[in-house]
C-alpha cells in the first residue's frame, strides 16, 4: 500500500466514529431527543462510510466539499467537530449553525464543509460556483461534490457537469450509489446501467468503482484531485454501496430482507480492519484500543449536546431581523 501508516489508521478510526455517530444518532432520535421532539427526518451514512472517509482523506484543510441531505459521515470525514454536530442534529446552540441548520446543513467554512442540503441535487451547482471561486482566485483548492444516484437524475446534474466540462472547473463529482432513491430503485430512474458512464456525454474521466472499498475510494479520487489541480478538469466517480438504515427513520422499510443482508456482509469496515492487520498496519489490541476511543469521545458529545441550550426567542431574531 502506498499510503503511510497515520493515513491509514486514521481513516479506520475516521470510519468507527462515523458508524458510532450514527448509531449514537439514531438511539437519540428514536428516544425523542432530536430538535427537543423530532423535528425533522435523520438520514443514516451507515454501510457508505468507505465512501466519505476514502475521499476526504485526498483533500486539504481549506479544500472544499459539498454534502448531502445524508451528510453526517461527509462532515466528520472533513473533520468536523462531533460535539458541534450532535448538537446542530438536536437543534442546540451549541452546533454549528447554532440549532437552525440541523441533521441536514451542517456547514463549516473552516473546514471547507459547504452545506448539506435538503434539496435533491442542489449541491452540485454550489459545487461548480465553489471550484470556478478557486479557479477565478488562482488558489489550488479543490471541491468534491457528493451526491446520490437520485440527485443523478436531476438536470442540475448535467448543467453541472457540462459546464464544470467546459471551464475545466477543479471539481470531483461523487456519485454514491446506494441503489436507492428513497424507496424507488436505481434501475427504474437511470437510463444508462451506469452513472459514471455518462462522464463519456462531457468528454471527461468516469469511473464506476465498489464504494465499499475504501483504499480503492482513495486511489481512484486522489488521482481525479490530482487530475483537478494541475488544471485538466473534472472527473465523475460512480461509487457502488449501499444504506443499511431505511431512507431516514420516518420511512418504512420497503427493500428485500436478503438484499440488505447480502450488503451487510459487505461491510466496508471489517474488510478495510483485516486488510490493516493483514498488512501489520495494526493489530486487534489497537484496533479495540481505538473503538473505545472514539466510544469515550461519542460519550462526551452525547453529554454536550444534552447540556447545551435550546437557542432563546431572543436570538431567533438576531437571525432573522436586519439590524
Ligand atoms: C428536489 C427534491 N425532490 C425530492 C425530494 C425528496 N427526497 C428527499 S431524499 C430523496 C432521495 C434521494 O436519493 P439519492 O439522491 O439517491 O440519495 P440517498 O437518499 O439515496 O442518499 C428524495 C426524492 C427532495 N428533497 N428534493
Ligand atoms: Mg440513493
Amino acid at each position: 500500500m502506498d499510503i503511510n501508516r497515520e493515513r491509514l489508521i486514521g481513516m479506520l478510526k475516521t470510519m468507527y466514529k462515523i458508524r458510532l455517530f450514527e448509531e449514537r444518532a439514531k438511539k437519540l432520535y428514536k428516544a425523542g431527543m432530536m430538535a427537543g421532539n423530532f423535528l425533522g427526518a435523520l438520514h443514516s451514512y451507515i454501510g457508505q462510510e468507505a465512501i466519505a472517509v476514502g475521499a476526504c482523506s485526498c483533500l486539504k484543510k481549506d479544500d472544499y466539499v459539498v454534502s448531502t441531505h445524508r451528510g453526517h459521515g461527509h462532515a466528520i470525514a472533513k473533520g468536523g467537530d462531533i460535539k458541534r454536530i450532535l448538537a446542530e442534529l438536536q437543534g442546540k446552540e451549541t452546533g454549528y449553525s447554532r440549532g437552525r441548520g440541523g441533521s441536514m446543513h451542517l456547514f463549516d467554512l473552516k473546514i471547507g464543509l459547504l452545506g448539506g442540503n435538503g434539496i435533491v441535487g442542489a449541491g452540485l451547482p454550489i459545487a461548480i460556483g465553489a471550484a470556478f471561486s478557486s479557479q477565478y482566485k488562482k488558489t489550488s483548492q479543490v471541491t468534491v461534490c457528493f451526491f446520490g444516484d437520485g440527485a443523478a437524475t436531476q438536470g442540475t446534474f448535467h448543467e453541472s457537469l457540462n459546464i464544470a466540462s467546459l471551464w475545466k472547473l477543479p471539481v470531483v463529482f461523487i456519485c454514491e450509489n446506494n441503489l436507492y432513491a428513497v424507496t424507488t430503485p436505481a434501475s427504474e430512474t437511470i437510463a444508462t446501467p451506469n452513472v459514471g458512464e455518462r462522464a463519456s456525454a462531457y468528454g471527461i474521466p468516469g469511473k464506476v468503482i465498489d464504494g465499499n472499498d475504501v483504499l480503492l475510494v482513495s486511489a481512484t479520487v486522489e488521482e481525479a484531485v490530482k487530475r483537478t489541480r494541475t488544471g485538466k478538469g473534472p472527473t465523475l466517480i460512480e461509487c457502488r454501496t449501499y444504506r443499511w438504515d431505511p431512507h431516514c427513520f420516518v420511512i418504512t422499510e420497503t427493500r428485500p430482507k436478503e438484499e440488505i443482508e447480502e450488503w451487510k456482509a459487505k461491510d466496508p469496515i471489517p474488510r478495510f480492519e483485516r486488510k490493516l492487520v493483514e498488512e501489520k498496519i495494526i493489530n486487534q489490541e489497537e484496533i479495540e484500543r481505538m473503538k473505545s476511543e472514539v466510544i469515550k469521545e461519542m460519550d462526551a458529545a452525547e453529554k454536550f449536546a444534552q447540556e447545551s441550550p435550546l437557542p432563546s426567542v431572543e436570538t431567533f431574531k438576531e437571525e432573522v431581523c436586519a439590524k
